[in-house]
């Protein structure tokens, strides 16, 4: 074994998004781009002698191949040790768990979340930090900054060890230990949650559904909720990680967990239905015939949060994604606990969560978890509501209504137009932003505009602004619309429009959403002249 230096240049555009650098696979199989990445990552770290790194993905195509070469770059890097998931598979959740529990300087995930895998898919690479959650945008930017410049890295010539067997081995100094994915992830569930009563429900006839979409949930919903609380075999679905997750979008929502929409709708459907994604950070719940929005099953859970025990000395506050909808701040207010309004992107949880400030945090795209990690968390979010239904002995469906009762509910719906010329969405957005200044007290269909900004955040803890963060139309009623480019996506760029209204009389409840939001869709849609600039009528995913 010994340690090579290669000669690299730069490759434009490994500046990192929302979450990670994502990009297709064939981009990451050029010789040295992932390399590249990897040694700009290890560089911004500094010495990492006599540290732990982790490691491991969502198992996905080139998860394997990119698991050896870190691991040979890590070793040459100087790392004393690196624990690396069974089989290179580790959700994102769990990188945080075994980060925090064995006290390691980071780690590293391997994951494009819930885009497409496969040979013509898409591949990620994301840099967590020693508290468990993503870096911050401040080491992203140094990470960026470092792949504009590099000209070598460094890689041990070792072969590759065997993913599949626990235990220790040794890439030259460094020690490799592969762990099981799960047994970390799965003790610590048991602390928060009270795993008797949920087993009780179920041994009581409680029926439930998980589709694990062929990603990396799948083994932990396995292991905990069929092999710990009992649920009978098959009450997890597309439980084996697959490299392509057979061909679908591991995407927890409406539009592609449709075979569980489907069986959540049936006659005989189970009680309780719920999805991850890719990297099983991200949930989706669904009573029979009835689907949560995650804005409202956040708000649902601050509700109720001390009927579990990891929560039961209360909530410090409530973290949301400015998107996402405002349902939780009422809650904020009825505890009387702060409510914390972030940009889109796990990382900015962090400081929040680090400080004591927020305990749950949530956000519209399927994401919601606590300061129990620092990412976002699927099975944890499907545990915690085993629990509330064990606990109240009331259905999915019959928590929502009455929450919406006691507050009133936030209509919510976001519209994407997928993979638009990137160019005319730049200009669209330009477009709206020159248009804020003159909006406010503009009437808007039956709306008056309150205010219109572009949404800016200063971090309460650090100090840090982030700006240009999504354009919102607030109205004089609470109402708003809020327009933003993802930062995710592989291909063109992708139009998110955000759509909320509030109200608060329980007899217009039960209306169907597009239906009560179709005024505010009339009016985004023009306000930014969606059709013209996009050249789309519809958008093409509405959740
Ligand atoms: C990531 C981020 C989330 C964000 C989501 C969508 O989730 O961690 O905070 O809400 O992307 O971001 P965007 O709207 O920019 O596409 P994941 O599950 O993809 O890692």
């Amino acid at each position: 074994m010994s340690i090579n230096t290669v000669s690299t240049t730069s490759f434009p555009g490994q500046r990192p998004g929302t979450s990670g650098l994502r990009k297709k696979v064939s981009v990451f199989q050029q010789p040295h781009y992932l390399e590249n990445f990897v040694q700009s990552v290890f560089d911004t770290l500094g010495d990492c002698a006599g540290k732990t790194l982790v490691l491991g993905g969502d198992g996905r195509f080139h998860n394997r191949a990119a698991v050896q070469t870190i691991l040979r770059m890590a070793a040459a890097h100087g790392f004393a040790r690196v624990l690396v998931g069974q089989g290179g598979i580790l959700s994102t959740p769990a990188v945080s768990c075994v980060i925090r529990k064995h006290g390691a300087l980071g780690g590293i995930v391997l994951s494009a979340s819930h885009n497409p895998g496969g040979p013509d898919g898409d591949f990620g690479i994301k840099y967590n930090i020693s508290n468990g959650g993503p870096a911050p945008e401040s080491v992203t930017e140094a990470v960026y900054q470092r792949t504009e410049a590099i000209t070598e890295y460094r890689i041990s010539d070792a072969a590759d060890i065997d993913l599949q067997k626990t235990g220790a081995t040794r890439i030259e100094a460094m020690e490799v230990e592969v762990i099981d994915s799960v047994a970390d992830y799965a003790e610590l569930m048991q602390q928060l949650f009270d795993f008797d009563a949920i087993r009780k429900l179920i041994a009581g006839g409680f029926r439930l559904c998980f589709d694990g979409m062929h990603a990396v949930s799948g083994p932990y919903a396995k292991a905990i909720l069929e092999g710990q609380l009992g649920a009978p075999a098959g009450s997890v679905i597309n439980a084996v990680p697959l490299e392509d997750f057979g061909g679908h979008h591991p995407d927890p929502n409406p539009v592609n967990a449709a075979q569980l929409i489907a069986i959540m709708a049936a006659d005989d459907a189970p009680d309780f239905g719920a999805a991850s994604d890719g990297d099983g950070d991200r949930n989706m719940i669904l009573g029979r015939k009835f689907d949560v929005t995650p804005s409202d099953s956040l708000a649902v859970l601050a509700a109720h949060a001390t009927l579990a025990p990891g929560y039961r000395a209360g909530l410090k506050g409530i973290a949301r994604s400015m998107p996402t909808s405002q349902a939780a701040d009422r809650v904020a207010q009825a505890l009387g606990i702060p409510a914390y309004e972030t940009p889109t992107g796990w990382k900015f949880f962090g400081n929040l969560l680090d400080a004591g400030k927020a305990t749950l945090c949530g956000e519209e795209s399927y994401g919601t978890g606590s300061d129990h990690i620092r990412e976002k968390d699927g099975v944890w979010a499907v545990l915690f509501w085993l629990n509330l239904l064990a606990a109240t002995g009331k259905s999915v469906e019959a928590l929502v209504s009455e929450h919406w009762q006691r507050f009133g509910r936030n209509y919510y719906s976001r519209h994407d137009y997928e993979g638009v010329d990137t160019h005319a969405a730049n200009e669209l957005m330009a477009s709206l932003r020159i248009k804020l200044a003159t909006m406010k007290g503009q009437d808007l269909g039956h709306y008056v505009v309150d205010f219109a900004d572009d949404f800016e955040y200063t971090d309460p803890v650090d100090g840090s602004v982030s700006q240009q963060q999504g354009v919102r139309i607030v109205m004089t009623n609470g109402s708003r619309i809020v327009f933003r480019l993802s930062g995710t996506g592989t291909e063109g760029a992708t139009l998110r429009v955000y759509l909320e209204r509030y109200e608060a009389d329980p007899e217009f409840h039960h209306l169907p959403t597009q239906q009560a939001l179709y005024p505010l869709i009339l009016i985004a849609e023009q306000v930014a002249g969606i059709a013209d600039w996009t050249g789309r009528a519809h958008p093409t995913v509405t959740t």
